[in-house]
């Protein structure tokens, strides 16, 4: 399991120029996502992400119960942290915790695959969000495990992200450190928080999660 620490940053032609000054270009690919969730967002609710990118499961947590949520009136902080679980008897396990799955299901005691959705309907997982995204990636010269990738989403939505992936229990805040590092050398001066694709895609689609999201302050 690893740690994924990341600020994301809106950039135009001088920040690409900057960029192309510093980096390099590692590739350029697309990807769809499909993100599930209950009907009543107790997934979401909770700041847990799950998705399905090129045939592979993905969730993303909070690695501290507050992470990307804060009390009213605190401005969040630039970077976020989440975990990343790849392995899907591990998510499995995990959404059904979240989401308080109880044993008069018994129904949810069942092995998840790859080639079978039947789990999300055992876990009443729907669909909620879904769209294709062309990303650059570049590396840093000068700067270690930084990377940089550039999204397009076919909503009409761009937006960069600074990452830097560490091992689970692996210090943070050097992780961090790296970033506001990078983000100077870009000469990124944004203070607040910028939207990332999700955040975009359910106020245009989605807004009664939107708002009920909002008013628990995990957007
Ligand atoms: C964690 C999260 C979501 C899941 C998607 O995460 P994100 O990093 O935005 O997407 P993407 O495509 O860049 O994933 P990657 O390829 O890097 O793994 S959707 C919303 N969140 C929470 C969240 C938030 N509240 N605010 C910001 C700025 N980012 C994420």
């Amino acid at each position: 399991m690893s740690v994924e620490v990341e600020r994301k940053f809106l950039f135009d032609s001088d920040t690409l120029k900057a960029i192309e000054d510093i980096g390099d270009c590692v590739g350029q690919k697309q990807f769809h996502d499909k993100y599930f969730d209950t009907p009543d967002f107790k997934l979401t609710l909770r700041d847990v992400w799950l998705r399905r990118r090129k045939q592979s499961w993905e969730l993303k947590c909070p690695i501290d119960p507050v992470n990307g949520t804060v009390e009213p009136g605190r401005e969040k902080s630039l970077c976020t942290r989440y975990k990343e679980i790849t392995n899907l008897p591990e998510i499995y396990q995990r959404v059904k915790e979240v989401i308080k799955v109880t044993c008069e299901d018994c129904k949810a005691d069942i092995t998840p695959s790859d080639e079978d959705d039947s789990w999300l309907n055992t876990l009443k997982l729907c669909c909620f969000a879904e769209f294709t995204t062309t990303r650059r990636s570049f590396t840093l010269k000068g700067e270690d495990g930084v990377k940089i990738d550039l999204d397009q989403a076919d909503f009409g939505y761009h937006v960069g992200e600074i990452e830097v992936l560490v091992p689970e229990g692996a210090d943070i805040q050097s992780a961090q450190e790296k970033i506001r590092h990078t983000a100077q050398r870009l000469g990124l001066n944004e203070e607040r928080r910028v939207e990332g694709k999700m955040t975009v895609y359910l106020k245009r689609y989605r807004p009664e999660q939107y708002a009920i999201l909002l008013s628990a302050h995990v957007l």
